[in-house]
């Protein structure tokens, strides 16, 4: 298989060219070379959604920065932000790459409908909601649909309720959430990206995902 980015004939075949480019963001594995030893690395593209405003970018932006930098001014995400970041799975060579597609929330720049390719090849879905704003609850259904609309499988996920530190403006309570993620096949997780309360959900994600790899190749071995 050619490397990437490396220069094709132009009158290669067409079926050719389309299997010698690889997917960048497809969910896969690749495994690593180090001075030391051989680790085993994993991809997986994650799929943050959710209303504007919910807290999506300041829970990436603190677990990116391992708690450095939370966001305070707000500054809307307009189509989609990317960013990266690996996760050592405990007492194992295995490391996880979380790929977090961090989708605009405001419906200017994110009618789900019209904007499936960024949630083609997810291996999780990230629902986040704000528990001072019903609505934004209320969203995650149709966010959740959006993402797993044309999969034959149903797609893994947390629910994330964020915000928790304002506690005295909080409308949704966590009975409702945790019933809701249930309903629908998700973990549930609660969050104050403020509070610096923000690991649990991306490191479940990245746990799962080590997990179900694992299970793929042992039942792969047993056939
Ligand atoms: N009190 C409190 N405020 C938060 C928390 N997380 C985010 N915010 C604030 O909420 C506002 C919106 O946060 P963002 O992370 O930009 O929201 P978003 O979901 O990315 O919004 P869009 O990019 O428009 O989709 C910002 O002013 C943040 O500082 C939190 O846990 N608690
Ligand atoms: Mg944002």
């Amino acid at each position: 298989m050619a490397a990437v980015g490396e220069e094709k004939g132009e009158d290669a075949p067409v079926e050719a060219q389309k299997w010698e480019v690889p997917e960048p963001m497809e969910s896969c594995l690749r495994s690593m070379e180090t001075t030391h030893r051989t680790i085993l690395m994993l991809r997986c593209k994650v799929v943050v959604v959710g209303d504007a405003t919910v807290g999506k970018s300041a829970l990436i932006s603190m677990f990116h920065s391992g708690g450095a930098s939370y966001p305070k001014q707000y500054v809307m995400t307009s189509w989609v932000d990317f960013r990266v970041k690996q996760v050592d799975i405990p007492d194992t060579s295995t490391a996880v790459e979380l790929y977090l597609f961090d989708c605009a929330g405001d419906p200017v720049f994110n009618q789900v409908e019209e904007n499936a390719s960024q949630y083609d090849q997810a291996g999780f879905l990230f629902v986040v909601y704000d528990v001072t704003k019903e609505d934004s609850f209320a969203s995650c259904a149709k966010w959740i649909q959006g993402v797993r609309k044309g999969r034959e499988d149903r797609l893994p996920g947390v629910l994330v309720a964020n915000k928790i530190d304002l506690e005295e403006r909080r409308v949704v309570d966590e009975q409702r959430g945790r019933d809701f993620a249930k309903e629908n096949g998700l973990v549930y997780f609660e969050t104050s990206a403020l509070q610096g309360n923000y690991e649990g959900p991306f490191r479940h994600v990245a746990m799962e995902f080590a997990k179900k790899y694992e299970e793929t190749v042992a039942r792969a071995e047993d056939a």
